[in-house]
């Protein structure tokens, strides 16, 4: 490639390594988010992201299901949780639960995204009986359900060993793990906004486990609070290196930082350059994990679509009819709420890449032609 292309030298030389198929280093990562080379940075990542898979982009059709929000955990970033001497609460009993796996199988959903917040009112039989009676009304409906940090909690609050509550969990439904809970793993940085979670290690740990036990799981990062370029490209390398000991990572998924509503709402959260740079910094960082996803609820429809020249080669799912968690966090511009799948299928082919229709294991369910 001619190194025309890049007006940072920098990212000139990183250039070859990355046709070459080489790792790039922790101080390379610093490099690309230091540079303002724009342009060169997404086409770098872009080079990478075409070389995995071509102009192909993958969608699904999921719902989010967040069982309860009570939570003792107190993170700074979320709006979503309260505790149990709060207003607002809520608890889904079973047959709520039912009616919204129910609502997701009539609308078309192949997937049931299950998190919610660490109550500690509930006995473990809620968690492996709600999922029982999913999965017994709908046998096709991946279930992907609970966090590391969930899991950890699982283990420590009903005095389990982590295979354990894996195994139970497996066996009343659950299929796969979403990413969520990784924040940012730096210590000194997790714990000014989460002092009370699960600390890095161990939901690297954790994941571990779970990829053991045959089980995909994916990750995530928060960014665009208080942490720092290193916390977020140590981030990166701690992932990548969890990544060559256990292999179950399937996607990976930025999320920028929404403040509204929160205990840091005085930020200003993440531009739409740092996110379009952190997308290809995750790109190129992770040599190792094949899917980055531009979560639109939270980058909203028009940076995600953007985010496709960044190194993302896929957009989560239509959201139709938002778990409370989500709602939490949707971009203020109402019209960005909800899409539809013809909808992503337009954002898809009008950036100039072919919509792919997955299932949670990124099966192809239907490929459609481009633009
Ligand atoms: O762990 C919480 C983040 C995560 C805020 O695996 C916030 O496919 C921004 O992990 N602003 C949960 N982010 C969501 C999540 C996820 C989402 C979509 C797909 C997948 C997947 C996983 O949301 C939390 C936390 O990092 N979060 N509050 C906020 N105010």
């Amino acid at each position: 490639m001619t190194t025309n292309y890049f007006h940072d030298p920098a990212l000139a030389e990183m250039a070859g390594r990355v046709e070459a198929g080489e790792r790039l280093s922790f101080e390379d990562g610093i490099r690309l988010y230091r540079s303002d080379d724009l342009h060169g940075i997404g086409r770098l990542a872009d080079i990478v992201r075409r070389r995995k898979h071509d102009r192909a982009t993958y969608f699904n059709v999921n719902r989010h299901l967040n069982p309860t929000n009570y939570c003792y955990a107190d993170c700074k970033f979320c709006s979503y949780f309260v505790k149990h001497n709060q207003e607002g609460g809520y608890t889904h009993n079973l047959e709520e639960c039912l009616k919204i796996a129910r609502e997701a199988h009539e609308q078309g959903a192949t997937e049931l995204h299950i998190v919610g917040g660490l109550n500690t009112r509930l006995p473990f039989s809620y968690f492996t009986d709600m999922l029982t009676a999913i999965k017994r009304e709908f046998p096709d409906l991946h279930l992907k359900a609970f966090t590391m940090v969930e899991l950890d909690f699982f283990a420590n609050f009903y005095k389990m060993s982590d295979e354990e509550v894996i195994e139970k969990l497996r066996a009343a439904g659950m299929d796969s793990c979403p990413g969520g809970g990784a924040e940012i793993f730096a210590e000194e940085t997790r714990e000014k906004i989460c002092t009370h979670k699960t600390d890095g290690n161990r939901w690297l740990e954790m994941s571990g486990k779970v990829h053991r036990a045959g089980l995909k799981t994916n990750a995530t990062m928060l960014y665009g609070h208080v942490e720092t370029i290193e916390d977020r490209v140590d981030h990166l390398v701690r992932l990548r290196e969890q990544q060559d000991r256990s292999g179950g990572f399937q996607c990976f998924i930025p999320l920028a930082f929404y403040p509204p509503g929160t205990q840091l709402s005085h930020l200003p959260g993440p531009s739409g350059i740092d996110s379009l740079k952190t997308m290809a910094v995750s790109r190129l960082m992770l040599d190792n994990i094949d899917h980055i996803k531009a979560y639109w609820v939270m980058l909203g429809k028009k940076l995600a679509q953007t985010a496709l020249h960044f190194g993302a080669n896929d957009l989560d799912g239509t959201i139709t009819g938002g778990g409370e968690l989500m709602e939490s966090y949707l971009v203020e511009n109402r019209s960005d709420n909800e899409a539809s799948k013809e909808e992503i299928i337009e954002l898809v082919r009008e950036a100039g890449f072919v919509p792919v229709e997955r299932d949670t294991l990124y099966r192809p369910l239907h490929s459609y032609a481009a633009a």
